[in-house]
């Protein structure tokens, strides 16, 4: 295990002395002359699957009544794969109306947020969400986070197995302490001593991510991971995973030594290996990643640093065993299919779009009251896409009607109600909750969409999908470097654009043009749909064809990322 260092930095301290991520969170809860916790407290509260935040909206005008700022907190739920019951959804709904906003946020992470808790609310939702049979242990902190896996409708056996393969690791890596149990569950303190067997006490030097795609969907993102796990089927079975390492989003403005970078392809590993591969390649970054710069401290940077031999070899001394020669696969996309598709069990799956993730009742359409209409007709499973949407899963062929009733009473879109464009786009959460954000994300993006769809329109591409990713900052949430087009805000109103990932999640984007407001987008977007309109070659992707016409060139690897930007190549 490593030894903390006194040039680590203080979030390294924080958790070697927290007792197991204790602190003093409890005695933090208990005061209630603040809607705060202490500043070392909120880095662990983390772990528990919950962060500070204060409402942006209100700041200013709070400061300036000499209060303080409006805290509350933003919880996450662990919830491997993105499957829930309708019961549970039923149960998360009424969570969020009675402890949070009233809405429920899904994530590109495939699960739920809340937001707007106020601090003595913490518990009873903690203590809720139990009682629905789920947690939020590792939902947020320096652990292994959600393991998210594709949605793939069609082929239900496999996504049974998959589903399963994602709770079997994250369980393997969930953290052990009794911490949560005894502060939020009012468990009695427990006779076993805490331990944590594969963190030990400092637990990763950063978030841990972990994804699982079955070809050709990658509608998990698989590249933009720690680990991918590329499923190989033969004959239908599962034969093992592909294992991808090293992937992520993250990036700081002004900083090169930050960049997203895709996760490259080790090997392959058969059903039986992989628990331990996985095991392995995270105690490889908990010994090896930088505990000093935590922006320099994810894999990714532990693997360009040292090389991807050094990974295999280290990984080989770990496992005993060398991973196999990487299968073939094809990816053909990383978005979702909208609609009813039939299993191969002959169950139907509906797939609905859910703009940015948002479930609330607005004005002109009842969502929150349309989902929970849903989830009462509803005998399957609710599944989380990683693309913020939603399958209305496990339908029986004669419980498909009553499933459609309520979509059309709602107009719930199945893939009709919405543009090509709109429902391939996905923005972060930014204003008002996020401490990170320098522009309005998902309450900008649906606008600016109505104006791209407009230039579609004109441009005879109604029906054509782009990838599109927004996020409030470089961060990454809605993994911008993986969009054909992507927007990161850099102040109020004015964003950088990026262009030519592929459609399929397997080359990062370049940026374009920095820091430009909503008529300089649409200025240099709306010539260049029209081009593509135009020259583009049969079937050919906008990703590709901007990379082709030399409008940017291709990103092959993250540390090329920052090299060749802008429009004057
Ligand atoms: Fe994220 C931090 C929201 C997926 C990279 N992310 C945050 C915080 C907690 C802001 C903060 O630290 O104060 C945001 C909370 C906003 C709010 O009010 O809800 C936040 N991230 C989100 C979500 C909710 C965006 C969404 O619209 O769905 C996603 C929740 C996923 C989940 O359920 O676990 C979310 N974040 C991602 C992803 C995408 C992914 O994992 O597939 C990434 C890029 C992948 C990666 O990790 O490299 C991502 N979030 C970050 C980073 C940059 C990490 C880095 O390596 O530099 C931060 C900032 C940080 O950690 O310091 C961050
Ligand atoms: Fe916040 Fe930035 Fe993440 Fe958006 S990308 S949720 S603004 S940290």
């Amino acid at each position: 295990m490593p030894e903390i260092k006194p040039e680590h930095s203080e979030v390294e301290h924080i958790k070697e002395r927290s007792n197991y991520l204790r602190g003093t969170i409890a005695e933090g809860l208990a005061d209630e002359i603040t809607g705060a916790l202490a500043d070392a407290d909120t880095q662990l509260t983390k772990f528990h699957g919950f962060y500070q935040q204060d409402d942006r909206d209100l700041r200013s005008e709070r400061k300036h009544q000499k209060l303080e700022p409006h805290y509350q907190f933003m919880v996450r739920l662990r919830l491997p794969g993105g499957v829930i019951t309708p019961d549970q959804w039923l149960a998360l709904d009424e969570i969020s109306r009675q402890y949070a906003n009233g809405t429920l946020r899904l994530t590109t992470r495939q699960t739920f947020q809340f937001h707007g808790v106020l601090k003595r609310n913490l518990k009873p939702l903690l203590q809720a969400v139990d009682r629905a049979g789920l947690d939020a242990k590792g939902g947020c902190g320096d652990v292994n986070r959600n393991v998210v896996a594709n949605t793939n409708p069609h082929r239900s056996a496999l996504h049974a197995e998959v589903h399963e393969w994602s709770k079997r690791i994250s369980e393997h890596l969930m953290w052990r302490s009794h911490a949560y149990d005894e502060m939020w569950l009012d468990a009695p303190p427990s006779d076993e001593p805490d331990a944590e067997p594969i963190y030990g006490k400092t637990y990763m030097p950063r978030k841990f991510k972990i994804a699982i795609a079955i070809p050709p969907e990658n509608d998990s993102d698989v590249f933009a991971n720690d680990i991918g796990l590329i499923a190989i089927v033969e004959d239908g079975e599962l034969v093992g995973f592909n294992v991808a390492a090293g992937g992520g989003m993250g990036a700081t403005y002004g900083e090169p030594a930050t960049y997203p970078r895709l996760g490259t392809v080790i090997g392959f590993c058969t059903p039986d290996q992989t628990l331990d591969v996985v095991e392995k390649l995270v105690t490889i970054q908990r010994d090896y990643g930088d505990r000093v710069e935590r922006k320099h401290a994810r894999f990714k940077y532990t693997i360009d640093d040292r090389g991807v031999d050094w990974l295999t070899s280290e990984l080989v001394k770990r496992t005993g065993f060398e991973l196999g020669e990487a299968r073939p696969y094809e990816f053909h996309g990383n978005g979702d299919r909208f609609g009813w598709v039939e299993g191969d069990d002959g169950d139907w799956h509906l797939t609905l779009f859910i703009e940015n993730g948002r479930i609330a009742d607005f004005e002109d359409y009842k969502l929150a009251e349309a989902m929970r209409e849903l989830a009462r007709v509803h005998e399957g499973e609710i599944r989380v896409t990683c693309n913020q949407n939603l399958v209305i899963a496990k339908v029986k062929p004669e419980a498909r009607d009553a499933i459609q009733q309520v979509v059309d009473k709602y107009d719930l879109d199945n893939g009709e109600r919405n543009t090509a464009l709109r429902r391939a786009s996905m923005a972060c959460v930014a204003f008002p909750t996020c401490a990170l954000a320098m522009a309005e994300s998902e309450r900008y993006l649906p606008s600016l969409i109505d104006k791209l769809d407009d230039v579609m329109r004109e441009a005879g591409l109604a029906d054509d999908p782009i990838v599109i990713r927004m996020t409030g900052c470089p961060n990454g949430c809605a993994r911008p470097y993986l969009g054909e087009i992507a927007f990161t805000g850099k102040a109020p109103g004015k964003y950088n654009v990026y262009l030519g990932a592929s459609f399929t999640g397997d080359r990062l984007n370049k940026l374009y043009r920095e820091n430009i407001d909503e008529d300089e987008i649409l200025a240099e977007l709306t010539p260049m749909i029209h081009r593509y309109a135009e020259e583009r070659e049969d079937g050919e992707r906008f990703g590709d064809f901007v990379v082709r016409a030399g409008i940017v060139k291709a990103t092959r690897e993250g540390r090329d990322f920052h090299d060749d930007v802008g429009p004057a190549l």
